[in-house]
């Protein structure tokens, strides 16, 4: 939409009649898709200073885009973390696990098996590559999307699957809404729905972790939307004041459900520019690339470890389905902007990485590809034995009443009975299942 200065009557004296600028995103559906403005530079341009470097002696890199996979898929430049070929089959191997998971629990809502599920296609990296670079009992706080910090700690299946069902086997006993674990086992943080309050919570635990003289970090995924958030405000200014051993993950995937991320501020700089305005450690990093991403992070795991300071880091990707199970992103957006999108595939980049260098080949992408899917849906078949959406078989009734006072409180007491002589009422007994 056009500034609004000529639609308004003008009042007063001389002066101009004052305007707001409402951001439109660059296509609507159906419409054109042109991506040409977006400068993604060249792999290896970047410079990667010392990590106890000043953040005012780096603001290029919150401007930049730290790269690593070529064209041609080659690895170039001083952020090339050269990761072993093991390593780096692992790392894919994660990520088309994430992938087939997915895939999986997406087809699983839409045949009723739970109520929601949230995909991460396009930005597996960003979870999987990044965590990797993380000690395995660095705290992380992630948002809803960073499924593939879990799947990259070796966290079972089949709890996520449990959790995703709310089933009996449901270790959060059907508490939270389906995708959003919790592992203490796993230096996992609860994930919550209330967008950003996971961020100054992660800044919280490392000022903790320092004061105790521990040596275990924190970091934190968010959105970009959800850095408009008062939060994630808050969580900046404690951790560039305290020089807290944190790292501020902000994933730019351009939405926020139908908002493009412009009514986040990107027309007007980019996210790790933020970094700058704190005095924190800024870089902005393609987060398609997953080399970039496991450098950054490593960079910043470093500079947190050694007390040089908390980092900020954006990624920049693209959200290539929809927000939710609950979304059709085709009423907002253009079906191409996926195709389109310069950065491409994250999980095509790696393994065509992989095949470059001589250690991977496509019979055998095929074969883990298959080997994923027939993981997850052995474990699927599993973790149904323990109940799907709507077939009782949750954790007792009475639980809902329970683990937050250490006796019931009359009250509740009385209320449990009430829901529970109800639901006899009802089915003929307290659980229909059984
Ligand atoms: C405080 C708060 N406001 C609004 C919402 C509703 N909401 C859930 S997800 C979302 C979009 C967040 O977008 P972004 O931060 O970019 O993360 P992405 O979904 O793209 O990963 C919104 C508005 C919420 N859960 N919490
Ligand atoms: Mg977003």
């Amino acid at each position: 939409m056009a500034d609004q200065a000529d639609k308004k009557p003008h009042t007063g004296d001389n002066r101009p009649a004052l305007a707001l600028h409402v951001p439109e995103p660059r296509s609507r559906p159906g419409g054109p898709v042109n991506f040409a403005d977006i400068d993604i530079g060249k792999a290896g341009d970047q410079p990667r200073p010392d990590e106890g470097t000043a953040p005012a002696d780096m603001k290029d890199l919150a401007y930049g885009l730290v790269r690593v996979l070529g064209d041609d898929n080659k690895a170039y430049g001083p952020w090339d973390p050269k990761l072993d070929p093991d390593t780096l089959r692992i790392m894919l191997g994660h990520m088309a696990m994430v992938r087939a998971f997915d895939e999986r629990m997406f087809r699983g809502q839409r045949q009723g098996k739970t109520s929601f599920y949230m995909k991460c296609t396009g930005e597996e990296a960003t979870s999987v590559a990044a965590s990797m670079a993380l000690a395995s009992d660095d705290m992380v706080f992630p948002s809803y999307r960073q499924q593939g910090i879990l799947i990259a700690r070796g966290y079972p299946l089949i709890e996520m699957i449990n959790q995703i069902y709310s089933n009996r086997g449901d270790k959060l006993k059907g508490r939270q809404l389906p995708i959003m674990y919790s592992s203490r086992e796993h230096s996992f943080f609860s994930i919550s729905g209330n967008l950003a309050t996971q961020t100054p919570q992660a800044v919280g635990w490392a000022m903790a972790s320092a004061i105790k003289g521990d040596s275990r970090i924190a970091a934190t995924w968010v959105g970009e939307g959800s850095t408009a958030e008062g939060d994630f405000h808050s969580a900046c200014t404690f951790a560039t004041v305290y020089n807290a051993p944190v790292i501020l993950n902000v994933i730019n995937n351009q939405w926020a459900i139908s908002s493009f991320s412009g009514f986040a501020g990107a027309e007007r700089t980019t996210f790790a520019a933020r970094a700058l305005g704190y005095g924190l450690a800024g870089l902005r990093v393609d987060g398609n690339d997953a080399l970039a991403c496991f450098a950054a992070q490593q960079w910043a795991a470093n500079r947190a470890r050694a007390n040089q300071g908390p980092t900020l880091i954006e990624y920049f990707t693209y959200r290539a389905e929809g927000h939710s199970t609950s979304d059709d992103p085709s009423g907002y957006r253009s079906a191409q902007e996926r195709e389109e999108w310069p950065l491409g595939d994250p999980v095509m980049r790696l393994k065509n990485h992989l095949i470059e260098i001589g250690e991977w080949d496509e019979d055998r992408q095929q074969a883990m590809d298959l080997k994923c899917a027939e993981e997850v849906k052995a474990t699927t078949k599993e973790a149904e034995k323990n109940g799907i959406l709507g077939h009782g078989m949750h954790h007792p009734f009475h639980t809902m009443f329970e683990d937050v006072f250490e006796e019931l409180p009359w009250h509740l007491e009385e209320q449990a009975k009430q829901a529970t002589s109800e639901r006899i009422a009802k089915f003929g007994s307290e659980r229909p299942d059984q």
